[in-house]
């Protein structure tokens, strides 16, 4: 870049004693004037491939555990604070409580006859379970019962509360497109006036409008991820059951020898992504199985339901065993290995990459070197 006219040498290149004093004095008028300039910034800013803050990460169940039930013994559920959560908070995001920059993942937990108060919020959630019985998430009306495995959608802008009906403790995996919605300065919070809010008529009634048969596209869930479909809308189907998540994991192992079968559950109206924002996945690794790297755009949020194995992302080994937690920030290249076999499910934000045309996935045709070991 050419700063200078007045003084050259004979080649042509400016004579840096002669431009100094105003050089530097551009710069500091053009920093005080609110400006940068982009010559100096434009390797950091056009990266040749994503440069996410946050980094592969996992939280172990025995730690996030006994902390969560030490929260029950100790901090009441109340309006203000409004939930019990723990959110993942990866240490590359200094200090936001964010798992990655897109994806907020959390632990929540109820104990004996709780209640998590009505709200409504702009970012749109979804709820998986890891343990316990008892709780339902009533969802505008509809009070969505929850077992181990299910997963429940809480749309943006749907009022939704947590009541714990039984005498147990119960976990799930709270994730929210939270951070894209602050990005987009487009948050929105209200309480509602009751604790709970009215449930009206049966439990469950979203499952017995929509689960079978109730859309164009009617199934609820794809092999593999959703490539084409986008929907705006998210699904009208709030419930999706283990039961039929481990009945369709299984035939899809059967159907093949990849070590790897992977499922993802679906808007039964447009067979679109559960929720506008958010994709959430099954994945199940048969006894001895070991996938080959991948690569997404887009993050991705691990929670270990079944067995244990580990994952190598950017060629650091993190094992994990049921109830652990990980992240895969964008573009790291992830495989996964479990000796006895092993389910996983994922959230990731790859709808909006997708509804923007950036979505980019490649597969890598050799395993990583493992370099280190994560934790140990
Ligand atoms: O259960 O409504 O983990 O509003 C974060 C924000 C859970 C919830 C979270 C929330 C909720
Ligand atoms: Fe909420």
């Amino acid at each position: 870049m050419s700063t200078a006219e007045e003084t050259r040498t004979s080649d042509g290149t400016p004579e840096p004693g002669d431009v100094e004093p105003e050089l530097s004095a551009l710069y500091r008028d053009i920093d005080a004037a609110e400006l940068r300039p982009l010559w100096t910034i434009t390797e950091q800013l056009l990266t040749p491939t994503p440069r996410p803050k946050a980094v592969p990460w996992l939280w172990r169940g025995s730690v996030l555990r006994p902390l969560a039930e030490r929260a029950i013994r100790l901090v009441p559920v109340e309006r203000g604070g409004e939930r019990r959560v723990l959110s993942l908070t990866n240490p590359g995001l200094g200090g936001r409580p964010y798992a990655a920059g897109t994806l907020w993942g959390a632990l929540q937990c109820l104990g004996p006859r709780e209640t998590a108060p009505a709200h409504r919020h702009t970012p749109g959630a979804i709820r998986f379970v890891t343990e316990g019985e008892g709780v339902w998430t009533t969802v505008d009306g509809d009070a969505c019962d929850m077992h181990p495995g299910d997963l429940v959608l809480t749309p943006g802008g749907a009022w939704h509360d947590h009541a714990n009906g039984g005498d147990g403790h119960m976990y799930w995996f709270d994730g929210l497109d939270l951070p894209m919605i602050e990005a987009l300065d487009a948050v929105f919070f209200e309480q509602h006036p009751e604790l709970r809010q009215p449930v009206e008529g049966e439990h469950n009634r979203s499952e017995r409008e929509f689960a079978a048969g109730g859309g164009a596209f009617a199934d609820t869930m794809v092999a593999g991820a959703v490539r084409g479909p986008l929907d705006p809308e998210p699904s009208r189907l709030l419930v999706y059951r283990w039961t039929e998540t481990a009945r369709r994991l299984a035939e899809l192992a059967a159907g093949t020898e990849a070590p790897l079968v992977s499922l993802e559950f679906t808007n039964p109206r447009s067979g679109a992504s559960v929720l506008p924002t958010l994709s959430c996945g099954m994945h199940r690794l048969r006894p001895g199985g070991a996938s080959l790297p991948v690569r997404r755009s887009g993050n991705r949020v691990y929670v270990v339901f079944r067995g244990e194995g580990h994952s190598v992302i950017d060629g650091r080994r993190f094992d994990w065993t049921a109830g652990d937690m990980f992240v895969v920030p964008s573009w790291a290249a992830e495989e996964h290995h479990s000796a006895e076999g092993a389910d996983l499910f994922s959230l990731g934000d790859d709808p909006v990459l997708r509804a923007l045309g950036v979505y980019r996935e490649e597969s890598l045709p050799t395993a990583q070197t493992v370099t280190d070991v994560f934790g140990g």
